[in-house]
């Protein structure tokens, strides 16, 4: 199967319609420029070539946001926000509202709805898209993603609006569901190579998504990473192999991107896109050489590996494009490194540090705020370390990560995992016998308050 040059049909002349939604989300806070839904670009690819007519309808870009009341779920939160500056600033509904929802389901009038079903903290926003589309529609409607793989037995106990539950990659799921929704018979799929589709862009409006006044599309080069840190929860989709894709297959979405729809800014959601650092670094004198992608920026906000890269890395990178280095500390604290399985030292990072400062990369190190065997000493120690090497600081607070390894060892409440609005970095959710929750406030706040200062100076 060659999937790899776009529709090799007009979308609109094939015959049963599928209409694939990325739902609105509520929280205290999102990202608007990392909301590309990349996911369904694959899905939507693949029930193409299934011979679908599809349509996305993207709920969150351009973003719209609405306050609203803080939910009942939350409500312990409340007395934290008093006083406290450098908490959020309200909760919000991000997305189109559940109006224009209706009268884009009525007018595409699909044959079946998939909704992307990617974090366990938002299901309450799919399932209320899933009951808005039956409220309207006798259609069979889906869902895939992240969330609808860990908890596919529990969400089809749970819920009165959702017909069929699909696991893992669309890429295995969609061929045979796609067969099935035309009276084939059963789900059964197979699993085209994904490194050969190319994710279908063209179905979105490119002026949507924006960073400032740049066009962007994010876009992955690999799947699966073996590290195997044991708060990750990736291989649960993409498994402990990493695979990436023929260099020239990138560079080719890069340059269809960059002249059909003017994008300039490059962003890739890989987990681990530096692991292989042969094909790293040929990938980046690729770009580097490439004739037509001239005056672009490469973006990894979901961060590189800094154990994987090194100066001639950097050095590559910032000529490809990159201005910023996400990177991901954790902790300093190597007992609890070695515990986590996390690769790297600090000695490394502070060489990567030392180089990237002299490239002028604008540089950001994360942290882990709240993991199991953490103490407050331990995490103020790494917060000191990294504002001591001049970066600004990322805190993470530690949420839920179904799928991980860890998971299924936290010794949790039931009270507590079966409460999905919970699994979220917002909620500050999970105390330990070392950190209470004010605990967490206060390190996360501190760090939003010294990044501040620091950006101010
Ligand atoms: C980009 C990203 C984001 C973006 C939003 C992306 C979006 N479209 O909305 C941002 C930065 C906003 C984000 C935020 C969060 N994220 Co995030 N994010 C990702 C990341 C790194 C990449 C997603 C991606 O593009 N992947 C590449 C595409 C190709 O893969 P995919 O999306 O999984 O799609 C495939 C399948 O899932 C499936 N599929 C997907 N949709 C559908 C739909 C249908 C109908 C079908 C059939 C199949 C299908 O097929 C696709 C192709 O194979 C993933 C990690 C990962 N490796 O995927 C985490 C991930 C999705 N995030 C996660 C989480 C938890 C969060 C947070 C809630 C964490 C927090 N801080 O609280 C926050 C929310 C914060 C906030 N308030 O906004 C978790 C979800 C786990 C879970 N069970 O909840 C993930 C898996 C990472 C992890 N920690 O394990 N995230
Ligand atoms: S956290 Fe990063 S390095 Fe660790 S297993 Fe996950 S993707 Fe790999």
């Amino acid at each position: 199967m060659d999937i790899t040059r776009g529709p090799d049909r007009p979308w609109s002349r094939s015959f049963m319609k599928i209409l694939l939604i990325q739902p609105p989300i509520e929280d205290f806070y999102t990202t608007p420029i990392r909301l590309y839904p990349l996911g369904l670009l694959y899905a939507a690819r693949v029930f193409h070539h299934e011979g679908f007519q599809v349509k996305i309808l993207d709920c969150l870009n351009p973003l719209k946001k609405r306050k609203i009341p803080i939910p009942a779920d939350f409500a312990y939160l409340k007395p934290f926000f008093q006083n406290n500056s450098y908490l959020f600033k309200g909760y919000y509904r991000f997305g189109i509202t559940e109006d224009e929802i209706t009268s884009e389901i009525l007018s595409f009038s699909p044959d079946a709805v998939g909704i992307s079903s990617l974090f366990t903290a938002y299901f309450r926003n799919v399932e209320e898209t899933a009951r808005l589309v039956k409220s309207r529609l006798n259609v069979p409607v889906f869902i895939g993603g992240h969330h609808a793989t860990v908890f596919s037995s529990e969400i089809s106990e749970k819920s009165r609006f959702i017909d069929h539950i699909l696991s893992g990659p669309a890429e295995g799921s969609a061929p045979g569901f796609g067969r099935y929704l035309k009276g084939g018979p059963d789900k059964e799929g197979f699993l085209p190579d994904w490194t050969s589709i190319a994710p279908a862009h063209d179905l979105l409006n490119g002026s949507h998504y924006r960073m400032g006044k740049t066009n962007y599309i994010s876009m992955i080069a690999s799947r699966g990473c073996p590290v195997g840190c044991d708060f990750c929860s990736v291989r649960a989709m993409f498994g402990k192999t990493i695979e990436y894709r023929e260099i020239d297959a990138v560079i080719n979405e890069m340059r269809l991107n960059y002249n059909d729809k003017n994008v300039r800014i490059f962003n890739f959601e890989d987990d681990n896109l530096s692991f292989d650092r042969k094909w790293f670094g040929e990938f980046l004198q690729a770009v580097i050489k490439d004739k037509i992608l001239k005056g672009i920026e490469l973006t990894a906000m979901n961060g590189i590996c800094y154990p994987t890269i090194d100066d001639s890395a950097l050095d590559l990178m910032k000529r490809a494009g990159f201005r910023r280095l996400n990177l991901s500390l954790v902790t300093k604290d190597r007992t609890l490194q070695k515990d986590l399985g996390r690769p790297g030292g600090l000695p490394h990072l502070e060489q990567i540090i030392r180089a990237a400062k002299k490239l002028r990369f604008l540089i950001t190190v994360y942290l882990i705020i709240g993991l199991p065997g953490q103490t407050r000493r331990e995490i103020q120690e790494t917060i000191d370390y990294l504002f001591d090497q001049d970066v600004l600081v990322g805190p993470s607070i530690f949420y839920l990560p179904p799928g991980s390894p860890m998971y299924n060892k936290l010794g949790l409440s039931k009270e507590l995992t079966t409460n999905w609005p919970l699994y979220r970095s917002s909620a500050f959710a999970v105390e330990t016998t070392h950190l209470t929750r004010s605990d967490l406030i206060e390190l996360f706040s501190e760090v939003r308050k010294r990044n501040l200062a620091k950006k101010n100076r």
